[in-house]
């Protein structure tokens, strides 16, 4: 495998990063995870622009454009013989001393990784998933705003390890008012009498790139889509419940909190919503070759 890191594609072997670098010694960075399909890479000007953004938002100099950026990933996947794959480009504060200040740090460091991933066994998108809403609440917008994509996901670490815990695979994370914000990886919505809804990202969730493509898809099949708060109330009366993200695309939730939502299978509209989802993902996105 080919991995970018310090400008070039290097043999993984020799993809290393310095123990200084405030990414491991921090979590002091920024990161997407990019799908491939069918030799394109999807949304990628969208992951690059929310990348670009995590990194203004905890002042972090990108030193590449983001068109530099772009053709890097897709020079990563050529480099790589990907036609269908995950794609992780982090960028870390770079190699620093042993003191907090990031301002003492060299130079950003870009990596891009273009491999695979399946989150979920095939059964799971077969039956639906069950989840639990977890103690660990989403980190509060004034400490770590969840809308930045930061390396620092130990708030989601904690989170998935309470409901593995309680084995499950996914949870329900709350913010800081109990609010619904979203899964540990993975935005959540409802379906209601036909009526599409997911929290605002207000409301503690990462404006997920899925999440943004299902409301734009199902907002074209003629449903109503509505970002609004909601309590874990709004969840167990729902008729459906789905979680998206790039990497678990779209999942039914069948149970929450031992409450069977609607008739406890994945539902119908979920479906409908999944397979308008792959439908773009085959067809859309910037050409690897
Ligand atoms: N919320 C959070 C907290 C995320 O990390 C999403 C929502 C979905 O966003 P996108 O843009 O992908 O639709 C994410 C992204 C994992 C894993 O192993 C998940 C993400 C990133 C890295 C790893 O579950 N999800």
């Amino acid at each position: 495998m080919k991995v970018f890191i310090g400008g070039k594609l290097v043999d993984e072997k020799d993809a290393v990063v310095s123990v200084f670098d405030h990414g491991l010694l921090y979590g002091d960075g920024v990161f997407e995870g990019i799908r491939a399909y069918n030799s394109r890479v999807f949304l990628l000007d969208e992951h690059i622009d929310r990348l670009y953004d995590s990194a203004r938002a905890i002042a972090l100099h990108i030193p590449m454009s983001k068109k530099a950026m772009a053709q890097a990933v897709v020079d990563t996947c050529k480099a790589n013989n990907i036609v269908d794959g995950y794609i992780r480009l982090v960028v870390t504060r770079g190699k620093g001393t042993l003191g907090l200040n990031p301002y003492l740090c060299e130079k950003a460091e870009v990596i891009i990784i273009a491999a695979k991933i399946q989150l979920y066994p095939q059964e799971l998108y077969d039956n639906g998933l069950k989840i639990v809403t977890v103690g660990t609440i989403r980190n509060h917008p004034e400490a770590i705003n969840p809308r930045i994509k930061s390396l620092n996901y130990l708030n989601n670490v904690l989170a998935k390890i309470e409901a593995i815990n309680a084995g499950c695979m996914e949870c329900l994370m709350l913010n800081h008012k109990g609010e619904v914000a979203e899964a540990s990886g993975d935005n959540v919505f409802s379906i209601r009498n036909g009526i599409i809804a997911t929290p605002p990202s207000s409301c503690g969730a990462l404006e997920g790139l899925t999440r943004n493509k299902v409301m734009q898809i199902a907002r074209a099949a003629g449903f109503q889509v509505r970002e609004v708060p909601m309590a874990r109330y709004d969840l167990y009366v729902a008729d459906e419940v789905f979680l998206t993200g790039t990497a678990a695309e779209i999942i039914s939730v069948v149970d929450i909190d031992k409450r069977p939502i609607g008739d406890g299978r994945p539902g119908k509209i979920t479906a409908q919503l999944a397979a308008l989802y792959a439908e773009c993902a085959r067809s859309e996105g910037t050409p690897i070759k």
